[in-house]
């Protein structure tokens, strides 16, 4: 369960449907030509909260399929339905997924042994093993170590997805529980997660650019930090293009013109602008991608 995972993007077409095909491509993509050690489904980047329960459902089945037991899989299932959350993860387990995953419960300001007992009830309902999904910048719900002291009591939960920029707390962390596993969920901070000792990676950006980023994640397993840096740095130049273009949009477009139908976001996202495209072209050749 170590190393880098692509947070799984997934193909829609226009209508908000999965793109079969696309989707296949994008799992082959990442496994045959990014060699990623894992993927993360149904996270943030596979616009997971703007899908139907069967929607969820169809992405875990294909992508297992399609993996036939080739690299790691981390099904996520967090929702505010927790009902839907136990359902899913029953759903990835018996498709052998390796790993659930959930989100903290966001919206509505849940309180600590809420969401203690929200994990509880995914791990019992469904027995599989699970990473707890941080993200305070989008869920609005930053835990304590005094909180990861509590849950991580529960064997069953094996991990964090750490997408915070919080290095002291990842620090304490990692020093507390050198046997869970730490994954570092900003790509544009990979290097400083590396060296703090994190297990792996979790990124959406690793879909088109997992081989610079496994250089980054390889160069520190080997001391050599200043080389990673010259890496990151190089990384940062696109993720900053990236980010400035429109996330899950660029990405997609960055893998429709590499031949591979990622056809375009859920909306309400909304598609890339047209004229944004011959920008995009330009990523891929600048960086090589
Ligand atoms: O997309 C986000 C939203 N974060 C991802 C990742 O931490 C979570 C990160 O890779 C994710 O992809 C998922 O759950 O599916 C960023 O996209 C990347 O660092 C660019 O900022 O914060």
């Amino acid at each position: 369960m170590k190393g880098l995972f692509s947070a799984l993007l997934v193909p829609f077409d226009e209508n908000g449907q999965i793109i079969e095909q696309g989707l296949r491509d994008v799992v082959r993509f990442n496994i045959d030509v990014q060699q990623i050690d894992g993927l993360y489904v149904n996270g943030s980047s596979g616009e997971n909260f703007l899908l139907s329960t069967e929607q969820k459902k169809q992405i875990f089945q294909i992508v297992s399929d399609e993996n036939k037991g080739k690299v790691k899989l981390i099904a996520q299932v967090g929702s505010l339905n927790l009902n839907e959350a136990i359902e899913l993860g029953k759903y990835a387990t018996e498709l052998g997924y390796d790993s659930l995953s959930a989100v903290t419960p966001f919206y509505y300001k849940f309180t600590f042994q809420e969401i203690k007992a929200y994990y509880e009830t995914i791990i019992r309902e469904t027995g599989n093993d699970m990473i707890i999904y941080a993200i305070p910048a989008l869920t609005g719900v930053s835990m304590s170590m005094a909180q990861f002291d509590e849950l991580f009591q529960n064997e069953k939960i094996i991990g964090v997805k750490y997408t915070d920029g919080n290095f002291f707390l990842l620090e304490r962390l990692r020093k507390q529980y050198p046997n869970k596993l730490i994954y570092s969920g900003f790509d544009e901070m990979l290097i400083y997660g590396a060296i703090s000792g994190v297990d792996g990676a979790i990124g959406s950006t690793y879909n088109v650019n997992g081989k610079q980023a496994k250089q980054i994640w390889d160069l520190c397993q080997t001391g050599k930090v200043a080389e990673a840096y010259e890496v990151q740095h190089k990384t940062n130049d696109l993720i900053e293009k990236i980010l400035e273009l429109g996330l899950y949009q660029t990405l997609k477009e960055i893998l429709n013109v590499k031949g591979i139908q990622a056809g375009t976001v859920k909306q309400p996202m909304s598609s890339l602008d047209p004229a944004k495209k011959d920008a995009v072209k330009h990523l891929v050749e600048k960086y090589e991608l």
